[in-house]
């Protein structure tokens, strides 16, 4: 057993202040039925808690850290930019950049707003939609997350058809009232219904792979038939891409599948581990935010220069190493050696793999949407989780997030995690 006595001690604290103790819920392991660790330090593909205990990390700050934790050269980058001051609230030579970059990278993207979380990126391209329509309803997929937004915490009323209600307290069922949730991968139910309500959808919002319902792939047309139905209705399609955004792909997941969003919001990796979002994509759309169109948007933060500094390092290094091939490589090691493993042993499973996005499912199959995801075996993954955790392992502590494989992950820490699997299982 690891020694967690200082970890279990700090986390008594931390609840004594913070709700469940935690600034973010899922930190705080209530899925697994485990107390979390309390993380002291980060150094490439490892992480070291409270107690001294040292992790392989595949949580990388749920995504962040593609490039490990506290890459030298993002490091450097943001204290050089800190000794010249750390905010100004105007304009600056970084944020240019980083737009540059972005409008680079990203062909959907003409134009681009930075902000400093994912929520609210996916919040302001929502406003931006219905303002540049017109329209009020927008459509989003069981299973697929996209921050806190209150419109966003909806889940299918009874009928897939029939308007959302809310997915949390606090959130007024008047406002989901403007928000149809489908099953992801379905195409049928939303083409009927864009057939009879198409003039009032503003936007369709996805993530073009799944990653918050553990990670399940669009299924193939599915992704040409939202572009196909937004094209044909004067619907916004956003691709929520705070996951797969330099992930999947250097362009993301519309580089991978070839379709092109009309906005696109991006988190997680652009920030290389600091606070930064952004929204962007056509120009003809984005003319319309403030301060030179009618749809308002702001944020005290937005842009900031250390978090650019970091963000636009991490992107310079894609860009200059270009991992990717690598990734691939160690990716489908990871994720080939769990199917072995499990078949081996007998044990019901599914793996979904995209990138270096992955995740195991105790479920049969086939995963294609959050029903079939729902049918996971949790009690099995908690298990599972408990014993990975005990012999050096930090997976997302829920059945359903995505294990991130990064640069710093050699061969040698593939092997080990599989070594651990094959004693958990
Ligand atoms: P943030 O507001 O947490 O920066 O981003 C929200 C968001 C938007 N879109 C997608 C596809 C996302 O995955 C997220 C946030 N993801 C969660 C879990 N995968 C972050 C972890 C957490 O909530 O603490």
């Amino acid at each position: 057993m690891t020694n967690t006595a200082i970890s279990e001690s700090l986390f008594r604290e931390a609840k004594e202040l913070i709700p469940g103790g935690v600034n973010s819920p899922v930190r705080a392991f209530k899925s697994v039925g485990l107390p979390p660790r309390i993380i002291s330090s980060g150094k490439g593909a490892r992480v070291t808690d409270a107690d001294g205990n040292v992790f392989i990390d595949f949580v990388c700050s749920w995504g962040p850290l593609i490039l490990g934790h506290a890459h030298p050269e993002v490091l450097a980058a943001i204290s050089a930019t800190m000794r010249h001051g750390t905010s100004f609230g105007a304009p600056t030579r970084l944020e240019i950049e980083m737009a540059r970059t972005l409008t680079e990278m990203v062909d959907s993207i003409e134009m681009v707003r930075l902000v400093n979380s994912g929520t609210e990126a996916t919040m302001s391209a929502i406003r931006l939609a219905r303002g540049f329509t017109g329209r009020d309803l927008v459509v989003k997929f069981a299973g697929c997350y996209h921050g806190h937004n209150d419109g966003l915490l909806a889940r299918a009323g009874s009928g897939a058809a029939t308007f959302a209600i809310p997915d949390s307290m606090g959130v007024p069922a008047r406002v989901v009232e403007q928000t149809v949730v489908f099953p992801f991968n379905d195409l049928e139910a939303l083409d009927q219904f864009m057939e009879g309500q198409a003039d009032r959808v503003a936007a369709v919002i996805v993530e073009p792979v799944a990653g918050n319902m553990g990670v399940v792939p669009p299924k193939a047309g599915f992704l040409e038939g939202l572009r196909s139905l937004c094209t044909r209705h004067g619907a916004v399609l956003i691709f929520d891409e705070v996951i797969t955004g330099f992930r999947v792909a250097p362009g993301g997941a519309q580089e991978l599948y070839g379709i092109k969003p009309d906005l696109t919001c991006l988190g997680k990796i652009i920030g290389g581990g600091l606070p930064l979002a952004a929204f962007g994509g056509a120009r003809s759309i984005m003319e319309h935010l403030a301060p030179v169109g009618g749809v308002y948007q702001a944020g005290t933060l937005s842009g900031n220069p250390l978090a650019v500094s970091a963000g636009l390092t991490t992107l310079q290094i894609l860009r200059r190493d270009n991992p990717y091939a690598d990734l691939e490589r160690k990716s489908s090691a990871l994720a080939e050696g769990l199917r072995a493993i499990c078949t081996e042993k007998g044990i019901p499973h599914t793996v979904h793999r995209v990138g270096s996005m992955l995740s195991l499912f105790f479920n049969p199959g086939p995963v294609t949407s959050y029903e079939d995801v729902m049918r996971s075996d949790r009690e099995a993954f908690s298990r599972f989780f408990g014993k990975m955790l005990e012999q050096g392992i930090y997976l997302a502590p829920s059945a359903f997030e995505a294990w991130f494989v990064g640069a710093a992950h050699g061969d040698e820490e593939i092997a080990a995690t599989l070594e651990a699997v094959r004693r958990s299982l």
